[in-house]
């Protein structure tokens, strides 16, 4: 086998391929040498069939063997894998939502005065917010209403009598009745993880229905924690709106300060952004052009669609940004940080920068970032980026000359603004009366992650080559965007060579009525992970305007090359919403034939979504099709 072709089979991506030979040079070990020295990987929990929960353990079931067919305890292969996937759904659930409650907290202390570096960038959807919670708005001041809702958000947290708020009112009627018939409505977000734990716990639950519903459940409540990110940062930070920008490692620059920004929460980034005009002096009186900020996974996407801020790249190829040379400060937050940053960092001469308490890394520069200080601390560490760039000037780097045209920041309300430059009265309906008359076929949303165990992004490419050929309409979050985007899916110009022809009918009169003397994009870019809320949202809308429920509509999803739990919570969330979802990698699940047939078949006679388990994405995107096919002939279409 020719070197070349193993590079291929760890990413299909050329600006990562050259940086990962560059890295076998120079004998620097990253993510794929590290998975080498790992396989075979164990069996057991390749299935979800090993144990951990108490100390009499680890047990581990052999579905073939002769071996125990329980754990010590008697648990069997369906309650070991039920148990293992809740607690994955409550870890995706946590970390969503712990990024919400971080927003709620930072709303709070500007609604009190506290951060005083934070304000409200867009007060229309604050008052829809507040409307749909319920909080009054007439008459009242901006802040006093982010006060309130903050303060409902912090509330969703805790058990309480009534659903939580950001579950139960962004789902259809019928949806609510659905997840309440199904004992599936979330009565607090922190309490649902915290319920998991307990149930999960060392001689508790040992039914597997039961626990896949409180999985449900959870998977609900992380609903609500996306939701509420998405809504808080929007407000904070502005809805996004469409803007061109850049992606790939070419949106580095040798004669700047290079930050990549790393993690999720906008809450440190959007400030960095803020202030890096003002620091521009000091960059330059080090020698820099100037200071430029990228970045690499939901950061970058958070940054991308408000602002137009170039994305470097994403999940699996996190290091291979800094193997440029080129990057003198990667300053990250929280999630998704491969704790491997540090020793490739050392290698390359760039400063990881850690943020926050909950996630420092050892090797690591630490600057603790505060809302309150939020200024004066994102210029601290923007002077750590200058310092590394004082003493890098000059040398050489290697930055691969890669970069493709992106069109990012469609948010459901800039998706309805589009719209409506085809019809102002009621702009759902051309929307709509594409996907009757057959234009378009389906929508499908790509989300999560890159994983190693799958050549970076061909998974992702092959999908939505194939769907937008047979017309289906592809909306991409998270790191699947970020895949996208790098191999020119949000290129407008790439249109006519992607898209069937009555997909390219629809996005040219959408792009042409809105000024663009062209089509939008054949992908179009929703944000971040959290904002795989913003899918949820498009599609409740297009069903309340249908009078249906979602689990009628044409519509599907995939986690292509998923890796996170978080990637495993929204999975459950898709599914509680009633969509078809694709995963592409293995689910440590299939040491239960049970708990497997639940979530691939039987959970569709509960909330009309069902899981597919697919590796091959030839005849993934055929399983998609023919879903979107059943649903539209369900539909009468
Ligand atoms: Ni989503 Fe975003 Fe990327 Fe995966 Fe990680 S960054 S929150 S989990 S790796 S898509
Ligand atoms: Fe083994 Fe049961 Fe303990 Fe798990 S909880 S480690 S199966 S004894």
């Amino acid at each position: 086998m020719s070197d070349e072709l193993k590079v291929q089979e760890k990413s299909i991506d050329p600006a990562v391929q050259q940086m990962i030979s560059k890295a076998d040079e120079k004998g620097i070990v990253t993510v794929w040498d590290r998975y080498e020295a790992m396989t075979p990987q164990c069996g057991f929990g390749d299935t979800g069939l090993c144990c951990r929960h108490c100390l009499q353990g680890p047990c581990r079931i052999n579905p073939f063997g002769e071996e125990p067919k329980t754990g010590i305890c008697g648990a069997t292969a369906d309650v070991m894998v039920a148990r293992g996937l809740d607690r994955a759904i409550a870890a995706g659930t946590a970390a969503h939502s712990g990024h919400a409650k971080h927003l709620a907290h930072t709303m709070m202390k500007m609604a009190k005065g506290e951060a005083k570096d934070y304000s409200i960038k867009d007060g229309d959807k604050l008052k829809a917010v507040a409307g749909r919670l319920g909080i009054a708005v007439e008459g009242r001041e901006d802040m006093e209403i982010a006060k309130d809702v903050a303060a409902a958000a912090l509330a969703d947290f805790h058990e309480k009598e009534t659903p939580v708020l950001w579950a139960a009112t962004v789902v259809t009627p019928g949806r609510v009745k659905v997840l309440s018939d199904l004992g599936a409505v979330p009565k607090g977000i922190d309490h649902e993880v915290s319920e998991i734990m307990h149930r999960t716990l060392y001689g508790v639950d040992a039914d597997a229905v039961n626990l896949l519903i409180a999985g449900i459940r959870c998977g609900v409540a992380d609903l609500a924690g996306c939701y509420m990110g998405t809504d808080l940062a929007d407000i904070m930070f502005g809805t996004p709106t469409p803007v061109v920008s850049k992606a790939n490692m070419g949106t580095l620059k040798q004669d700047m300060v290079n930050i990549a920004v790393h993690g999720h929460n906008p809450v440190l980034s959007e400030i960095i952004v803020a202030v890096a005009d003002d620091m521009k002096k000091e960059a330059v009186d080090a020698g820099a052009a100037g200071i430029n900020i990228v970045g690499v996974c939901c950061t970058g996407n958070e940054l991308m669609e408000r602002h137009g801020i170039p994305s470097c790249t994403h999940s699996v190829s996190q290091e291979m940004a800094m193997l440029t040379g080129a990057v003198d400060a990667m300053v990250v937050d929280y999630q998704c940080i491969m704790p491997s940053v540090v020793t490739v960092a050392e290698c390359m001469g760039t400063k990881i920068v850690t943020t926050m308490d909950l996630c420092k890394i050892t090797g690591a520069e630490h600057i603790e970032f505060r809302e309150e200080a939020a200024v004066e601390k994102a210029k601290e560490v923007i002077r750590v980026a200058i310092e590394v760039f004082d003493r890098r000037k000059g040398k050489p780097v290697d930055i691969p000359d890669i970069e493709n045209t992106v069109i990012a920041g469609f948010s459901v309300e800039s998706i309805v603004a589009a719209l409506s430059k085809l019809d102002a009265e009621d702009p759902l309906k051309p929307l709509v009366d594409n996907i009757k008359n057959g234009n378009i076929r389906g929508v499908c949303l790509f989300a999560g992650c890159n994983n190693v165990k799958v050549p970076q992004d061909k998974n992702f490419k092959i999908m939505a080559e194939r769907l937008l050929k047979e017309n289906v309409l592809v909306v991409a979050t998270g790191c699947g965007a970020g895949a996208l985007m790098r191999h020119g899916f949000m290129d407008p110009a790439n249109v006519d060579k992607l898209c069937g022809e009555g997909l390219k009918a629809v996005l040219t009169a959408i792009g042409e009525a809105n000024g663009l003397n062209g089509p939008l994009p054949p992908v179009l870019h929703l944000g971040s992970c959290v904002d795989n809320s913003r899918a949820v949202a498009l599609t409740v809308a297009v069903a309340n305007y249908l009078g249906v429920d979602t689990d009628k509509l044409p519509v599907v999803a995939s986690a292509a090359e998923a890796v996170s739990e978080k990637a495993v919570s929204i999975g459950v969330y898709a599914v509680a919403a009633g969509l078809p979802t694709h995963v592409g990698v293995m689910l440590p699940v299939l040491g239960s034939p049970a708990v497997t047939e639940i979530l691939t078949d039987k959970v569709k006679e509960l909330t009309g979504g069902y899981f597919i388990v697919d590796l091959d994405p030839e005849s993934s995107a055929d399983k998609l099709l023919a879903a979107i096919d059943e649903r539209r002939k369900g539909l009468g279409l």
